[in-house]
């Protein structure tokens, strides 16, 4: 996989990922990740890449041709372009999925009050909303994609733990505990010490159960439940939520 991210503000990117997973993918040679000036494909000596906008209003318009240029320039076969916007679709795990099997990811990011439609309509294959919340411009958003699609990819994470990933099971995560066994007057559950594992499996499914009927009830919906889930989830439907 390579990623490729385009946007005005390339240093933004610099700190967000020389470290972490993303920086350790990178150095194993797992993915690809170059982060572009929009300015290099603007024209003239200002390197304008935004202009006002056809018909009036307030703010500025990012400029078709240089995002034209740019993906002319980086675009591979397969390769699949993609428009950070807040009219995009929503941002989901399962989308997280589909786009770690894409071969090269171009994320263009826009800045000011958008990008000219044109963009959208005649370069893009996708255009992708974070949440539905206002931001300055798509570079935390493509950071947001490239996080989450880099922990996808093949051997990057341990075996099998994207598997147990919240949002994968379809519930949230239960408590997770570490030494000391007291702290702060609060002690760790004694199922976790006792040494039973299918009473700590038991015990886990049913937190999870319980923090997403409380927290995120909706994903219930359409998580993927047993007739013992049912069962634990009409008990908890009884219990006082804490
Ligand atoms: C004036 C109307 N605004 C549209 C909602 C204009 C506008 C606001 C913010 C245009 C661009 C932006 C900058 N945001 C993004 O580029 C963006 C974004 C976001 O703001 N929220 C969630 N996901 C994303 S992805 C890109």
């Amino acid at each position: 996989m390579k990623i490729d991210v385009v946007t005005i503000f390339p240093g933004m990117f610099t700190g967000a990922f020389a470290e972490g997973m993303v920086a350790r993918a990178r150095e194993a040679g797992l993915c690809g990740l170059a982060v572009h000036d929009l300015r290099q494909w603007a024209e003239g000596r200002h390197q304008v890449t935004d202009d006002y906008a056809f018909g009036g209003g307030p703010g500025m318009v990012m400029k078709p041709e240089p995002f034209f240029r740019a993906v002319g320039e980086l675009k591979v076969p397969g390769g699949r372009v993609i428009l950070m916007s807040p009219q995009g679709r929503p941002f989901r795990q399962a989308l997280a999925a589909e786009l770690a099997a894409a071969p090269q990811l171009v994320l263009l990011c826009g800045r000011y009050e958008g990008v000219d439609e044109r963009v959208r309509l005649g370069l893009c294959d996708d255009e992708i909303s974070i949440g539905d919340y206002v931001l300055t411009g798509g570079e935390l958003p493509a950071m947001v994609v490239i996080d989450a699609v880099v922990r996808l990819l093949p051997g990057v994470l341990a075996e099998g733990s994207a598997e147990g990933d919240s949002f994968a099971t379809g519930l949230l995560e239960g408590p997770q505990y570490t030494r000391p066994r007291e702290f702060a007057g609060m002690a760790v559950p004694e199922v976790l010490i006792s040494g039973d594992h299918g009473a700590v499996a038991r015990w886990r499914r049913r937190e999870a159960l319980r923090r997403t009927l409380a927290m995120r009830p909706e994903l219930l919906a359409s998580a993927p439940l047993t007739a013992e889930d049912r069962k634990i989830l009409a008990e908890l439907g009884q219990e006082p939520v804490i």
